[in-house]
C-alpha cells in the first residue's frame, strides 16, 4: 500500500469525526425551528446547507480522482471553505454573483434555490472540459451560470472586483435612469475572494472606489466576501491583517464569522446581506475558514506548513461543524450524516463517469466562436438609429449639428455621443474629468449639462475602477462609454480590458457579455508638449487582444461613423471596442495651408444611412494613383495625404489607404490597394517593434503580395519633451524621401 492521498486522509478524518459525535437523545427538532437556541438558521435550512457542503466536498475529491485517471484538468477545490454556502442562502438567486474559485458550496447552495438546475453535473463537466458544460463549454473550469446570475471569473485573482463594483453601481443607476437591467432593482452584487487576494492593488482599488462612492452619497449594494484561509498558496497572511485592513473602512460595514460554525455564519451573513440590501451600502464579510488538501492537487503543503498546524485544521472542518449542529439538534444521527455523504459521493461518482463520455471542443472554429461574434448587417441597421426629430432638436438646444458648419474631430465625437445618448437611454459616458470640465480636450463638453449627471459623470482617478464600472455596467445591460484620459494610463488598468472585458464572452460561451466602447485619447505629434506620457504611441498592447475592435479615426466624419459602428456593435454583438482618438488631430481644421479649413468635416446625422456608418474593418482609400500605395492611419493620414499631393506634382501617382481599424485590419482593402500599384509604403506612427506595420506586413505576406514594400515607424524609444520628439517620430520629409526611394527602386 502506498501513502494515503490527501483526499483519502480528509475523507477518513471526516467520517471518523462524525461517527464519534455523541448522538443526541432528543426526539428530533422541528424542521422549521432554529437549529440552536439563539440562532436564526432553521433545521431545514441547516439540512439543505449540509447537502451543498457535502456535494462540494464530493466534487473536490472527484476532481482529484478524475485528474489522476487522466480525465480531469483542474484540482483547486473548496474543501475547508464550505461555509460560504451560507452566503448563497442569505442572498436571492437573482443577486449577481462573482465567485472565488473556492466558492463551490455557494454555487451548489444557490443552485438548490433554482428548480431544474444540475449543479453537480455542471461542475463535473467543467472538470473534464466537456463542450456542453453550461458556462465555459470546455474553455475553462469556472463557476458560472446564466440561470443562477453567476458571472464567470478569470483565474487572475482579484481582477473581478472592479467589475463587481460596476455591477453594484449599475443596479441602482439603472433604476434611477428608469432603464431595464439584468438584475432586480433591489438586487445585491456579491463578490468573493481569498485573503491573499485582498492585498492585490486591483482589490484595494475597487474597495477604495466602493467606499468613495458611498462617501459621495451614492448607493452601492456590494457584498464583499473574503474567504480567509490564512494562506496565499504557501505564504501566510499575518494574523489579524484582514480585520486590520478592512475592519474600519469608511462606508464599508465589517462583519466577521467563524466558518466552522454554520449557524452563526448564517446569522452574520443574513445581517450583512440585510445591511447591503436595505441601506444600499457595501459590506465586508470576513469568513474565517481553513484550506484542506493544499492549494491544488500538485501542492504538497507539508513542505511549508507544520504537521500540528495542518492537524489543527481538521477540528475546524465546516462539514464536521454542520454535522455536529444537526446531530446536537437531533435532526440527524451521525450515521444519517454519513449516509448523506455516501449518497452524494456515489451520485458524484456516477455523474463523473457519465461526464467522461461527453464531447470535448473539437475544432479551432468551435473554440473561437463566442470570442467576437460579428453581424455587420444588424450593426449597420442599429448604427443608423436616431432619436425622434423633435427629441434631437431639443437635445441639441434647437440647433442640429448637421445644420452648422464643418466640425473638428473632437466636436464630431461630441455630437455623436450626444446623438447616441438621445437615441438610447442606456448609454453612459464617464471617466476622470469628463463631466463638469468636459474632458481635458473638451471632447465631452456640455454633455453632462445636456444629458444629466446620472449619465455623464466624473469618476475617481483610478483606471481599473473606471474600466470596472464599464465592465459591470455592460454586463448589467447598460452601454458604457468610459474614457481613459491618455493612452499611457491605460497600461496600469490593461488587464481589465485584456483579462476581463475581452475574455468574458469567450469564457461564458457568449452567455455573458460586456458591451462597451472605451475612448482613449492618445498618440503623439503634440509639438513636443507633455513628453512621452501625453504622446504615447504604443498600440501593441491592444493589437494582440483576441476579439476586441480597435478604431482610430483621423477626421471628424470618420470619427462619427466609426463611433456609431462601435456603439452599435456593442449593442448587437456585445463587442468590446477601443476607440483611440489622436489628440493632435482633435482640433485640426486646416490641412494643406493655414486657414484652409479642409480637415474639418460636415456632420452627417445617424439616419443618413450610407454616410453615417462604416463597417468594422473597412478602410478609406484616397486617390487612384498607380505608382505607389501609402498605407497609414491616425496622424499618418493627413501627413501622407500632404506628401501624396507633393508627389503628384512631381509626377508620382499615389493612393493613400487609411486603415481606420487596427483590429481587425481591413484585409480586403489592403490586398486590393497593394496589388493596384505593386509598391507599398507603410507609414506607421507607432514603434517598429510591436507596431501596426508588423501586422500590415504579415497581412501582405499572408495574402501573397509579391510587390515592393517599405515601412516607416517611430523609433523604438519613449518620446522626449520638446522639439526633440521630432527626431524619433515619422515626419513628412521622411515619408517623401521613402516614397521617392521606393518608386525609384
Ligand atoms: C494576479 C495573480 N497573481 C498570481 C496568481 C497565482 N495565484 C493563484 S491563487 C494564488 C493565491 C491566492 O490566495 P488567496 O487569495 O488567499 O486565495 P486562496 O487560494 O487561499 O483561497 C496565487 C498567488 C494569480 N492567479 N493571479
Ligand atoms: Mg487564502
Amino acid at each position: 500500500m502506498g501513502e494515503e492521498l490527501p483526499e483519502q486522509v480528509l475523507d477518513a478524518r471526516l467520517r471518523r469525526a462524525v461517527a464519534s459525535l455523541p448522538a443526541s437523545l432528543s426526539a428530533g427538532a422541528a424542521l422549521d425551528q432554529p437549529i440552536r437556541a439563539g440562532n436564526r438558521l432553521t433545521a431545514a435550512q441547516g439540512l439543505a446547507l449540509l447537502d451543498a457542503q457535502l456535494g462540494s466536498r464530493a466534487l473536490d475529491i472527484e476532481a482529484r480522482r478524475l485528474r489522476a485517471a487522466g480525465h480531469g484538468y483542474y484540482t483547486i477545490g473548496s474543501a475547508g471553505h464550505e461555509s460560504n454556502a451560507v452566503v448563497a442562502a442569505a442572498l436571492r438567486p437573482t443577486d449577481p454573483a462573482l465567485l472565488h474559485y473556492r466558492s463551490g458550496a455557494f454555487y451548489l447552495a444557490r443552485a438548490a434555490q433554482v428548480p431544474g438546475t444540475t449543479p453537480l453535473r455542471d461542475v463535473l463537466l467543467g472538470l473534464v472540459a466537456a463542450a456542453d458544460e453550461p458556462i465555459a463549454g470546455g474553455r475553462h473550469k469556472v463557476f458560472g451560470h446564466p440561470d443562477l446570475a453567476v458571472i464567470p471569473q478569470t483565474s487572475t485573482i482579484a481582477s473581478h472586483l472592479p467589475r463587481a463594483l460596476g455591477v453594484a453601481f449599475a443596479i441602482d443607476r439603472a433604476r434611477k435612469l428608469g432603464v431595464d437591467s439584468a438584475w432586480p432593482a433591489d438586487a445585491v452584487a456579491i463578490a468573493s475572494f481569498g485573503d491573499a487576494s485582498a492585498n492585490h492593488s486591483t482589490a484595494t482599488g475597487a474597495i477604495n472606489a466602493a467606499c468613495h462612492v458611498v462617501h459621495g452619497g451614492l448607493p452601492l449594494p456590494l457584498l464583499l466576501v473574503c474567504e480567509d484561509n490564512g494562506l496565499g498558496i504557501s505564504v501566510p497572511t499575518a494574523q489579524g491583517w484582514i480585520e486590520a485592513a478592512y475592519g474600519a473602512r469608511p462606508g464599508l460595514r465589517y462583519f466577521t464569522a467563524d466558518g466552522s460554525d454554520l449557524a452563526s455564519c448564517f446569522d452574520v451573513a443574513v445581517s450583512a446581506v440585510d445591511h447591503v440590501r436595505t441601506r444600499r451600502q457595501p459590506a465586508f464579510l470576513h469568513l474565517r475558514v481553513v484550506r484542506f488538501m493544499g492549494h491544488a492537487g500538485t501542492d504538497a503543503e507539508i513542505s511549508y506548513r507544520g504537521h500540528t498546524e495542518i492537524e489543527a485544521d481538521y477540528q475546524r472542518d465546516p462539514l464536521l461543524g454542520t454535522a455536529r449542529l444537526l446531530v446536537e439538534a437531533g435532526v440527524l444521527t451521525p450515521t444519517q450524516v454519513i449516509a448523506r455523504y455516501d449518497a452524494v459521493r456515489g451520485e458524484v461518482e456516477r455523474l463523473a463517469r457519465e461526464a467522461i463520455g461527453h464531447r470535448r471542443l473539437g475544432s479551432a472554429a468551435e473554440i473561437a466562436a463566442p470570442l467576437s461574434p460579428r453581424r455587420p448587417e444588424r450593426v449597420a441597421a442599429v448604427a443608423s438609429a436616431a432619436a425622434d426629430p423633435e427629441v434631437r432638436l431639443a437635445g441639441f438646444g434647437g440647433r442640429l449639428p448637421e445644420d452648422g458648419g464643418p466640425l473638428t474631430l473632437a466636436d464630431s465625437i461630441n455630437r455623436t455621443l450626444s446623438d447616441a445618448m438621445l437615441a438610447d437611454p442606456r448609454v453612459l459616458v464617464f471617466g476622470e474629468d469628463v463631466g463638469r470640465k468636459g474632458g481635458v480636450y473638451g471632447v465631452t463638453r456640455g454633455l453632462a449639462r445636456r444629458h444629466g449627471a446620472g449619465r455623464v459623470f466624473d469618476t475617481l482617478l483610478d483606471e481599473q475602477s473606471i474600466l470596472g464600472v464599464a465592465l459591470g455596467a455592460g454586463v448589467s445591460g447598460l452601454l458604457p462609454v468610459p474614457e481613459i484620459q491618455y493612452l499611457a494610463y491605460l497600461h496600469n488598468a490593461e488587464d481589465q480590458l485584456r483579462g476581463e472585458a475581452a475574455s468574458l464572452s469567450f469564457f461564458s460561451g457568449g452567455r455573458y457579455q460586456n458591451p462597451m466602447v472605451v475612448r482613449v485619447a492618445g498618440l503623439a505629434y503634440q509639438r513636443g508638449f507633455g513628453g512621452h506620457f501625453h504622446n504615447d504611441n504604443g498600440l501593441g498592447v491592444l493589437r494582440d487582444i483576441p476579439g476586441i475592435v480597435v478604431a482610430i479615426p483621423a477626421r471628424g466624419d470618420d470619427a462619427a461613423a466609426m463611433l456609431r459602428t462601435c456603439l452599435a456593435a456593442a449593442r448587437v454583438d456585445g463587442t468590446v471596442s477601443v476607440f483611440v482618438e489622436p489628440i493632435a488631430l482633435y482640433h485640426s481644421r486646416d490641412f494643406y495651408a493655414p486657414g484652409d479649413g479642409e480637415w474639418a468635416t460636415h456632420y452627417v446625422p445617424p439616419n443618413e444611412w450610407a454616410a453615417a456608418h462604416v463597417p468594422i474593418g473597412v478602410g478609406r482609400t484616397y486617390g487612384t494613383g498607380a505608382d505607389l500605395t501609402i498605407v497609414t492611419f491616425g496622424n499618418g493620414t493627413p501627413m501622407s495625404l500632404r506628401v501624396a499631393r507633393r508627389l503628384g506634382a512631381s509626377g508620382i501617382g499615389c493612393r493613400v489607404l487609411d486603415l481606420r481599424w487596427i483590429a481587425p485590419l481591413p484585409v480586403e482593402d489592403l490586398r486590393r490597394e497593394a496589388a493596384a500599384t505593386g509598391r507599398v509604403l507603410i507609414v506607421d506612427e507607432t514603434r517598429s517593434s510591436g507596431g501596426v506595420s508588423e501586422g500590415v506586413l504579415a497581412c501582405l505576406s499572408d495574402h501573397r503580395y509579391r510587390g515592393e514594400v517599405a515601412r516607416l515607424n517611430a523609433l523604438d524609444t519613449f518620446i522626449p519633451l520638446g522639439d526633440a520628439a521630432g527626431h524619433v517620430l515619422v515626419s513628412e520629409a521622411a515619408i517623401e524621401r521613402a516614397a521617392h526611394d521606393l518608386v525609384g527602386r
